[in-house]
């Protein structure tokens, strides 16, 4: 029987209506999970898997095999955490799903990444809009086995608490920020442009479209740029952000970004599809097919 995620209230963002969930810390309901809940997961694992190999970055499968993840069962999270503990001080806690952003962040910066217990149903096998455990456990927590990077997410939970006492524009740039590196960060490699971002790494058209489109523009890493980026949850991005490496990332958010709120203040946001003059162009993009249409 599948045990039904227990939804709080429906909150209207700057995204649209999203459910927000009670932030409640719970314990994964492994016993719960259904044959249906481990087969949704055997098919976006081995399909991703197949999808991911010279799409992903090495650091994301390396990990996974790291883990010892495999598509026969959902992972339980004691034992990633048995692994993840030792390697880089993190802990995955379960939770009900999207938290609210202050309490999101203040996990983040005491090293707790936040899991959805819950895995989607069979019909929303290619697109969900919410973050569920496959998305975060096949997505996300991987990248936190890599030190750069765990030290990175652990700045960005601290810049958010930060940033949520500064006010909402702040707000509005960090989350950006987190879009396109954390959720949608594309990162040069020796053998091409690879994917970081876990919400390309756990869906399979993005995964294809934002490697192989002529559609999305692809371009170099600059922190400020992408603070004041605007962007859609509901396509396909218009534009990925490329980093050299994880520690160009981590360097970027050593400063105090105050004085970058206030320089940003007076700046205004960009398309999510535009081009600007300073940007560093891997390639422009076409621009068409932008909308999701389900998964190619
Ligand atoms: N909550 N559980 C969960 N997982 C997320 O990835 C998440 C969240 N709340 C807010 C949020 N992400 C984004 O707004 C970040 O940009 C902060
Ligand atoms: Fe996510």
């Amino acid at each position: 029987m599948n045990a039904e995620p227990r939804r709080v209230e429906h909150q209207q963002t700057d995204k649209g209506t999203v459910p927000v969930y009670t932030t409640a810390v719970v314990e994964q309901p492994w016993a719960s999970y259904s044959r249906e809940d481990h087969a949704t997961w055997a098919i976006l694992f081995k399909r991703q898997q197949e999808i991911l190999l010279q799409r992903a970055c090495r650091e994301c499968l390396d990990n996974q095999r790291e883990f010892g993840m495999t598509p026969e069962a959902i992972p339980k999270f004691d034992d990633l955490n048995r692994v993840l503990k030792k390697a880089t001080g993190w802990v995955l806690i379960g939770v009900e799903g999207l938290l609210p952003e202050l309490t999101f962040f203040d996990h983040l910066a005491n090293r707790r990444f936040p899991v959805t217990w819950w895995i989607r149903k069979p019909e929303q096998i290619d697109y969900i809009a919410e973050p569920d455990l496959f998305h975060d456990l096949f997505g996300h927590v991987p990248l936190l086995l890599n030190p750069v990077f765990a030290d990175y997410m652990e700045a960005y939970g601290k810049g958010g608490v930060k940033a949520h006492g500064i006010g909402a524009e702040a707000l509005v740039n960090l989350t950006r920020l987190y879009w396109y590196t954390v959720e949608f960060g594309l990162i040069k490699q020796n053998d091409g442009l690879r994917i970081y971002g876990s919400g390309i790494v756990s869906s399979k058209g993005e995964s294809i479209h934002c490697l192989e489109s002529p559609a999305p523009n692809r371009i170099g890493f600059d922190m400020q740029r992408i603070m004041r980026t605007r962007y859609r949850i509901d396509t396909y991005q218009k534009t990925y952000f490329v980093i050299d490496s994880f520690e160009q990332l981590m360097d970027a958010t050593r400063p105090d970004f105050t004085p970058i709120y206030v320089q940003l203040a007076q700046q205004e946001s960009v398309p999510a599809g535009n081009i600007l003059q300073s940007d560093i162009v891997y390639n422009r993009g076409t621009g068409e097919g932008w909308a999701a249409d389900g998964d190619v």
